[in-house]
Formats: C-alpha cells, sequence, structure tokens
C-alpha cells in the first residue's frame, strides 16, 4: 500500500475534507484554514475560516485541481463567524453545501447554499436550517433519501442540547452516564430543510451497552462520517481529546451502532477529521494534519491514503504518525 500523501500545496491550509464522486470525478470539500491571529482555546475560536475552497481530481494519484471560492462568509445573510466543517450531497441535478456557522449570538447553525454544479459557487438560504444546532455535517444519501449526521463537543456546542433544545447549563453528561450521542435526520424532498426531529445515532460498546461519556478513548466527539461497505452501514468520526478516528457499524441506517475500533491513531494537531470514499475500485481515507504547519493546530493540511477493509469487515488501523 502507498503512504500517505499531501493533496494541496505547502503554504495552503485546508482541513475537513468531505469526499464525494460526482460524475466519475472525485470532489474534496474542505474547510479553508486561515492565521486569524486568535489565540488558542478550547473553544475553537483560533479556527476562523471565512471561506471555503472545492477541489477536484480525476485520478487519486493526479493533479488536484482548487476551483476557487465556492462561498463566503459575506455572502451569508446570518452568518456570524467561523465557517466550520461542510458536506455535499446532489439531488436531480442539483447541488446542495450544508455548512457549520455561528449566527450573529455566537450559537452553531447548520447552513445549506444550492449551486448547479458540483464546484459551485454557492448561493446560500438566507437562513440557517430550522431546528439545527451545533456543527459538523455530514450528508448521506441512502438510495435516494438524504440525511445529514451532526454534532461535535465543546467549540461544536453539542453539550447545549438536550432532545434538540437548548439547556441553562450546557455541560456534558457525567463520566458514568451515556456520552452525548452524534444526531442523524432526514432532509425533506426540497433538501433545505429537516423532514423529521434529529435523533440520536446511539454508540453501543461489545456488550450491548451505550458509550459512557468518560470513555475519551471511544465515545463520539465530533467529525461525523457514514458509508456503506458490503451492505453494513459504517458511522466514523473523531474521540476529540484523545485524537482517534473510530468506527462503529450497524445493519441499519439508525443504528444502534456498535463500535469497532480505530481508523487512524492520533495525527499531528489536536484535530482529526475525515471522510471515507470509494473512488475507481478503492477504497480512501481522506484527513488532514498539522505537521506541514509545524503542529499549529489551525492550520491543517490534506492527506489522502488507501483504507483496507479486512475479510470481516473490520478497517485495518493507519498509524496516524507513521
Ligand atoms: O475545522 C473546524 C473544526 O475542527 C471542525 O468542524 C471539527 O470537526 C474540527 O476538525
Amino acid at each position: 500500500m502507498k503512504p500517505s500523501r499531501y493533496l494541496v500545496r505547502a503554504g495552503t491550509y485546508m482541513a475537513d475534507p468531505a469526499a464525494h464522486v460526482f460524475d466519475g470525478k472525485l470532489y474534496l470539500y474542505p474547510s479553508h484554514d486561515i492565521e486569524s491571529g486568535i489565540t488558542e482555546n478550547d473553544h475553537g475560536d483560533h479556527f476562523d475560516m471565512r471561506d471555503y475552497h472545492v477541489l477536484s481530481l480525476d485520478s487519486i494519484d493526479g493533479p488536484v485541481t482548487d476551483h476557487g471560492v465556492i462561498l463566503d462568509l459575506k455572502d451569508i445573510p446570518w452568518a456570524g463567524r467561523q465557517l466550520w466543517d461542510s458536506d455535499c450531497a446532489c439531488k436531480n441535478g442539483k447541488y446542495y453545501l450544508y455548512f457549520s456557522l455561528k449566527d450573529k449570538n455566537d450559537v452553531f447553525h447548520l447552513g445549506v447554499a444550492v449551486s448547479d454544479q458540483p464546484e459551485g459557487p454557492f448561493i446560500p438560504q438566507a437562513n440557517p436550517i430550522k431546528g439545527s444546532y451545533s456543527i459538523d455535517p455530514c450528508a448521506f444519501d441512502d438510495n435516494g433519501a438524504h440525511y445529514l449526521i451532526f454534532g461535535g463537543l465543546w467549540g461544536g456546542q453539542l453539550q447545549r442540547y438536550r432532545n434538540n433544545k437548548a439547556i441553562e447549563c450546557g455541560k456534558e453528561p457525567a463520566d458514568h452516564e451515556p456520552a452525548l450521542c452524534p444526531k442523524i435526520v432526514c432532509l425533506s424532498d426540497n433538501m433545505l430543510e429537516f423532514a423529521e426531529a434529529p435523533r440520536d445515532l446511539v454508540i453501543l460498546d461489545q456488550n450491548g451497552e451505550p458509550l459512557k461519556a468518560g470513555d475519551h478513548d471511544r465515545r463520539f466527539f465530533e467529525a461525523s462520517w457514514l458509508h456503506q461497505y458490503n451492505g453494513k452501514y459504517y458511522f466514523s468520526y473523531s474521540t476529540g481529546d484523545t485524537h482517534f478516528l473510530c468506527y462503529a457499524t450497524s445493519d441499519t441506517l439508525y443504528g444502534p451502532f456498535t463500535y469497532r475500533g480505530v481508523i487512524l491513531t492520533p495525527v499531528v494537531g489536536w484535530t482529526t477529521h475525515h471522510s471515507i470514499c470509494e473512488f475507481k475500485g478503492k477504497w480512501y481515507l481522506f484527513h488532514h494534519d498539522s505537521k506541514p504547519s509545524g503542529g499549529r493546530t489551525w492550520l491543517r493540511s490534506l492527506k489522502v491514503i488507501e483504507l483496507e477493509y479486512l475479510p470481516d469487515g473490520s478497517i485495518k488501523t493507519i498509524q496516524g504518525q507513521p
């Protein structure tokens, strides 16, 4: 297997790559990291991104085309600050970019912007998606029915909600209590709204118990991704403060999912975020690290490496710092 490779030239910083194949081409929808001078803190204020680009590749080893800015903070009517992770879905020839953004009250919501082509430009809706909160939308197409999976702790504000309602005191549950879950929601026919109330995507341990909030090596933190392999649903995510990319599997879309293991051990940098995509008959992990920026966690670089499934459907662990 080939070693991982960086996808964007030195000095350009991008992260959180969401990979999709549209019309035979591979498209990446990353966050666009910048140096804005904000001091690093647990709220993630230093991730102060202001626009999105889209990248495309005709072959996995070939050149990467940067299609330039596809959506700018200044063009989003409800924008406060911080364009975090995004993802894209295609339905009936239109493309929908789902993104994480703080409103003018510094509260994260999910937004959507529409284009006639995968490389944009995307036109944002006037308001965030009604009922949306937190960050990191992953768009999943289940045979023509479209879903978002989302959520992220700490700076991603998921701890401020219970049962889809904002709570007075936004704390994580105690260590012995079930961990907060990522959310899954079906999208409306027009792709612009939630068609239902978001549900918990529950992750169980091998004994069938929900992972506990204190299980920092395995519990969900942020960076949701969902894909299907051999008829099973694979939900993968970051454990945040322990810096693993993990996965859990289920026979059904809404779960519950069962924890299966680590896909990627910690990389250089605090965050770890990814997507998994099949392209021309091979499976790949797209992710980022902060090695090229000398460990500056808010200046990340995109990488790709081939993913290996074992005969029992498990994923071979990749070393983040080989
Ligand atoms: O890029 C900003 C945030 O960092 C993302 O939304 C998180 O998943 C983490 O990668």
